[in-house]
This record gives structure tokens, sequence and C-alpha cells, in this order.
């Protein structure tokens, strides 16, 4: 999004404008308990623009809706999308990016009960969707992660923990975060 425009919060512009997200494995949506959560503000604006911004998403305020935390799209609402996986395994992402800006990117695993990052992160670009380059890195958009094998009994509830895909557009100014719930497999 250009800076000229990062004011608009108008449906036609979050529609016209996509910029990027996780497309598989399958990554949390909006749902019901959202709404309850963080308001149906928050999820008309994803509902619009599945690869939007933090930025366009607003908030209701409530103490219980992060929108840092998976764009405040919440567990309750995608028990039946929960993956499994195996300490070791890899992990096959796709992404779509039709609108790149340069900035850092990484895949964690978070704790969803404090929203920090278990370990160390799984994958770290210190530059990822450059709009600068002719043609995206392939790995941009098709990468993989291996699952750690220290977890010990964590992330094995579903809910517990969740993959996290961060990337911020330096310039832009823009956040984007999907979330893939998982269970580790013992
Ligand atoms: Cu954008």
């Amino acid at each position: 999004m250009r800076s000229s425009i990062l004011f608009a919060s108008t449906l036609w512009a979050a529609t016209a404008l996509s910029h990027g997200n996780i497309t598989s494995p399958p990554a949390r949506q909006p749902g019901p308990v959202m709404q309850q959560v963080c308001g149906a503000a928050a999820v008309s604006a994803i509902l619009a623009d599945g690869t939007g911004p933090l930025e366009n998403i607003q908030s209701n305020g409530a103490a219980d809706c992060n929108i840092g935390l998976c764009k405040g799209a919440q567990f309750e609402d995608n028990q039946a999308l929960v993956q499994a996986f195996a300490p070791g395994e890899q992990v096959p992402f796709t992404a779509e990016l039709p609108i790149p800006h340069e900035g850092p990117c990484n895949v964690s695993i978070v704790d969803t009960a404090t929203n920090t990052v278990i370990g160390q992160p799984l994958l770290v670009f210190d530059s990822y969707a450059d709009e600068n380059l002719a043609q995206l890195p392939p790995n941009n958009t098709a990468f993989s992660v291996t699952m750690p094998t220290n977890l010990g009994t964590s992330c094995q509830v579903p809910g517990e923990c969740t993959m996290q895909w961060f990337w911020f557009g330096t310039a832009a100014q823009q956040t984007y975060e999907n979330c893939v719930d998982f269970v580790m497999t013992a």
C-alpha cells in the first residue's frame, strides 16, 4: 500500500488492495467467537481482505482482544483446522504476496496464553517480500519449517500453541500475521 493511501479505511480500499497471507497449511480465520471478543468491525476488516495488515483491523478495545496475536482470530473458531505435526517434521508453507513490502519475516511457535515465542524462530528472513526485486525469490512464497524436537510436553493440547507467520513491511509500516494452529504428536 502506498503511504498516500495509508489512511484509507473504507471498504473499497481494503478490497482493492491485497498484500499477503498464508494459504497453506490452513490459517486461523475470523468467526463468531472473534466477533464476540474483538467486535464486528474487526471481523469485517478481515472478511473484506484476508491479506490486509493488522493496521487495517480495528479492535473494539476489549482487554481480551489482541489484534497482535493472530489478527485477533480466536482458536475457538478454528478447532476444525488444528494440524498435527511430529517433532522433526518438515512442514511446507505456501504464501501469496500480491503486494510485497520489503521487511523482516519470521515463523515461530507462540505460547498463546502468554503471547510469547517458544524457543528460537523456526525460520527468519532478514529481508522478505522486497518489491524492488524484479521477481520475488521462490522461497518467499514456498518455504518449509522443521518442527523442533525439544518442546517436551509443550504444544500437545489444541490451542496451547500456534505457529505464527509474521511479516513487517518496513517502509509500508504494515504488519502481517497468520496463525497455523497445531498440536505436537508425542
Ligand atoms: Cu500492504
